[in-house]
């Protein structure tokens, strides 16, 4: 393996919250039992190719910061293996053990779709030799269908029909792809999926397209024999002023209308919830609710803001609130936590990397480990368990379960004289509790 671009050699490593080293593991102890399984499955960090290797540090107000090597080489695929080298040199120094791409992260996009499909095939190529040596897994793959100026007007969901055709040839090829590769998801964030202005858009065509698109990659799915699920991303705007995929109830309320709830699941970002106006933890419980939880993007929005800042995630009181609602769903099965972050673009050093990686990834275990007393405690739980107790007993269950109907429960309110009882809510008591264990 070829280590030249950070400025140390050894993987970083577990050293626990007294190591005196700024590149050490103080809290992440990949081995360490954590209710009945090891850090190491419960956490299954992805890096992101996009934000660790392709972008510059560009802002609306200035160019290229980073002045990384390989934006500044004619030769783009010698530019993409020099970028496969470093990703692999990046999980293998961090001891992560997924990565994430999209197709035109990878590979260039040449003159035509037969050359960026080769691109991408040959790139593909390099990985799976490197994930051998390594022991790197795919998290998921994705394909770009936002950047190119032909993805203005939105990817599946644009007016031109060749658009769509278009779109389901790149899915199609990187959906192969993410399966030679192994890809335990694949993910669909449809960045112009969405609209400008309604004045020249059709919501209801647009919707119908979006629809028979998510099908038709289900059906290929199927068709390939890929195991993983399809994930698709919420965000509510930005690029686009609206978007289709909102927030988890939009993405689900379109999953349901296709009846494809076990082969589409949810890919949860920390700042994509923010922008929606919602918590990070509510997108996860409700996508748990809903049996539609799938992966993590991890990040950390700007609450003043109101961009897609994806900084990472670094406030362990939010984390444990997060990782509660993960450990409540039951944990990850095929999905794992993608650092969909970017360094600020002030932090040019290549090492700037590795400390933003350390420090989320400490505060992540940080957050499982609490949310992980907080369970094993049982208090907290045991209080909003008491709290729909009540729901157990057999004529409550009857109203649940459809052994009643509005008529026969309104003779037994009159029957018995009904009166509810208010009790307390016990907010505050319970964000004692919750700091008790922080
Ligand atoms: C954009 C975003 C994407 C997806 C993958 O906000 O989150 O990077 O994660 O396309
Ligand atoms: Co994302």
């Amino acid at each position: 393996m070829m280590t030249s671009f950070y400025s140390r050699k050894d993987p970083i490593r577990y050293e626990g919250p007294s190591s005196s080293s700024e590149l050490a593991y103080r809290w992440y102890n990949p081995d360490q039992n954590v209710m009945g399984k090891s850090m190491r499955d419960h956490l299954r960090f992805a890096v992101a190719y996009w934000h660790t290797l392709c972008w510059p540090g560009g802002d609306p107000f200035g160019g290229d910061t980073f002045q990384r090597q390989w934006h500044h080489m004619a030769d783009e695929m010698a530019a993409a293996r020099m970028k496969a080298d470093i990703m692999f040199e990046t999980l293998v120094m961090l001891d992560v053990d997924f990565f994430c791409f999209h197709d035109l992260d990878i590979a260039p996009e040449g003159k035509s779709l037969k050359e960026f499909n080769a691109n991408v095939t040959e790139i593909a190529k390099i990985f799976e030799k490197k994930m051998a040596a390594t022991n790197k897994k795919l998290l998921w793959g994705t394909a770009n269908m936002f950047s190119n100026r032909r993805f203005m007007a939105g990817a599946a969901t644009n007016p031109d029909p060749d658009v769509f055709a278009y779109c389901a040839a790149q899915v199609k090829h990187c959906l192969d792809v993410t399966k030679d590769l192994d890809g335990a998801n694949y993910v669909m964030w449809g960045g112009r999926e969405g609209y400008e202005t309604l004045l020249n858009t059709n919501i209801g065509h647009e919707l119908e397209q979006a629809k028979r698109f998510l099908s038709m990659v289900v059906e290929y799915k199927h068709k390939i024999g890929f195991k993983g699920p399809i994930l698709l991303e919420p965000k509510p705007q930005e690029p686009t002023k609206h978007q289709y995929d909102y927030d988890v109830a939009t993405c689900y309320a379109m999953i349901a209308s296709l009846g494809l709830q076990n082969d589409v699941k949810l890919n949860v970002e920390q700042n994509h919830a923010i922008l929606a106006g919602h918590t990070f933890e509510h997108e996860i419980a409700l996508a748990s609710a809903l049996g539609v939880f799938g992966s993590i993007d991890i990040n950390r929005g700007d609450y003043q803001s109101g961009w897609d800042t994806d900084q990472f995630a670094m406030n362990i009181p939010e984390m444990s609130l997060a990782f509660l609602e993960i450990l409540k769903a039951g944990g990850f099965t095929t999905g794992g936590l993608n650092f969909d972050a970017k360094i600020r673009r002030q932090s040019i050093d290549p090492d700037d990397l590795l400390h933003a990686h350390v420090g989320s990834i400490d505060a992540c275990a940080r957050g499982l480990l609490i949310a992980a007393k907080i369970l094993e405690d049982g208090k907290l739980g045991k209080i909003v368990d008491d709290r729909y107790g009540k729901w157990n007993e057999p004529k409550n269950q009857a109203m649940l379960k459809g052994k009643e109907t509005l008529d026969s429960i309104a003779a037994r309110v009159h029957a018995e004289g009904l009166e509810p009882q208010p009790k307390s809510g016990r907010q505050e008591r319970l964000e004692n509790l919750i700091n008790s264990y922080i």
